[in-house]
């Protein structure tokens, strides 16, 4: 137990987490992250995430709260507000959601009744848990009709959604997806929602942050509401934003509060207004636009490679690869290839044989290396590492050499030590 009159450091208060959190430091520095839902935030916004604003409770919204107290926390919410309102153009925001699959229910809880009908991306597709997914909430408690993607060319197939949304008339339509390579057309989303009289809800998590750079079109002047995480793309905290029309805000807000949650989180409130300050500068738009320039350069080197990628490249932050021909699946891709200093996912790709918890193919994204500076010229390196790996583990069957992974993890962090990781400081 920590002395709390002497207040020490956590490297004397308890050296055992402390250590576990440097040695997360060092692998996420040594590492080729490319998770495409993660990302490095500023140490700005690492430093207001640890304050002391977490100490605080605050249920209610600025001017109504149930505790006293506000001074500090009325006018932090506020500036969050505005400055995510004035990032995406917004006339409401709610900056309360603690991720985003709660700001996905209290979009449900604020525009639906239990047991409507919604309609979403199904998972095996690329779309999420939270878009009525048979085994999440949204998919048990509401009437949920999925659509997918073409068989041809794994693309949505927007006269699928048309005739769907005309034989279900669903009262609220999900546009969004967590691992779809292509822009979503949301002009005719929600022509589609219009017609059958349903909400149209965005979930931009994936790419909020390119939406926020102009690197990708904004699903907010056609939405009723747009929910989304604020650490992937956006490069935040752990957090959840919705943004939505006046006309929903009273309905959102009381969904968030006290429908779903209760006190907000003041410390991620503050981080969360650092990083739509951050996102909202010059700097931030040409990091966007390298996202989107490093994927499409990083889905070239690898087809150049002979990798079929799903859609046949990719419009935004992340691609698909299928390794049926590699003769791998993505799972024991994805371990093997962690062994060696490269992090990425096994994800099923869209009609896959293979069961989800072991699928065919992997989803590799830009965010992370792109925040530390990387630029295409490299994805020429990056596609190497990543095939090097790919082979080695196909041909041992999954287990490659241990002095394998050795050498590969080294060169990965010699690769990678020109390009200082951000939030992380020195080594
Ligand atoms: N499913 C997570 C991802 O895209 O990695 C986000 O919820």
């Amino acid at each position: 137990m920590s002395d709390a009159r002497r207040d020490p450091p956590l490297s004397e208060a308890d050296p055992e987490v402390y250590e576990l959190i440097r040695g997360e430091d060092r692998r996420q520095r040594e590492s080729l992250r490319l998770i495409a839902s993660e990302n490095y935030a500023s140490r700005a916004v690492l430093e207001a995430s640890a304050a002391s604003l977490t100490n605080k409770y605050a249920e209610g919204y600025p001017g109504r709260r149930y505790y006293e107290g506000m001074g500090i926390i009325d006018p932090l919410e506020s500036l969050a507000i505005a400055r995510a309102k004035a990032l995406f153009g917004a006339e409401h925001a709610n900056v309360q959601p603690y991720s985003g699959s709660p700001a996905n229910l209290a979009v449900l809880l604020a525009l639906c009744e239990p047991g409507d009908t919604t309609m979403g991306l199904s998972l095996p597709a690329g779309g999420h848990l939270t878009h009525g997914w048979k085994v999440s909430a949204t998919g048990i408690y509401y009437k949920s009709v999925q659509y997918g993607v073409r068989r041809s060319d794994h693309r949505i197939d927007m006269d699928e959604v048309r005739s769907l949304a005309r034989e279900h008339h669903p009262k609220l339509i999900w546009c969004g997806h967590s691992a779809y390579p292509r822009h979503l057309d949301f002009a005719a989303f929600a022509e589609i929602a219009a017609e059958v009289g349903a909400h149209l809800v965005a979930d931009m998590a994936h790419f909020a942050g390119l939406v926020a750079g102009g690197a990708h079109p904004s699903p907010v002047p056609h939405c009723a509401a747009v929910t989304t995480t604020t650490h992937k793309t956006l490069r935040g905290p752990r957090g959840g934003l919705i943004l939505c029309k006046e006309e929903h805000a009273k309905a959102i807000d009381r969904a968030v509060f006290p429908g779903l949650q209760g006190g907000p989180h003041n410390h991620t409130t503050a981080s969360k207004a650092v990083a739509f300050a951050e996102a909202s500068t010059k700097a931030f738009s040409a990091y966007a636009h390298a996202v989107v320039a490093n994927a499409k350069a990083l889905a070239e080197r690898m087809m150049e490679r002979g990798y079929t990628l799903v859609t046949g490249g990719t419009d935004n932050h992340l691609m698909l690869v299928d390794l049926t021909e590699q003769g791998i699946s993505g799972r024991r891709a994805g371990i093997a290839l962690d062994r060696c200093g490269i992090e990425l996912n096994g994800n099923a790709i869209p009609f896959d044989p293979r069961k989800p918890f072991d699928p065919s193919g992997v989803r590799i994204g830009t965010p992370s290396l792109t925040s530390r500076g990387l630029r295409s010229e490299h994805m020429a390196t990056v596609a190497e590492l990543i095939d090097r790996g790919i082979k080695e583990a196909a041909a041992k069957d999954g287990e490659p050499d241990q002095a394998f992974c050795d050498g590969l993890r080294a060169e990965v962090a010699e690769f990678l030590s020109e390009f200082p990781a951000p939030g992380l400081g020195e080594a």
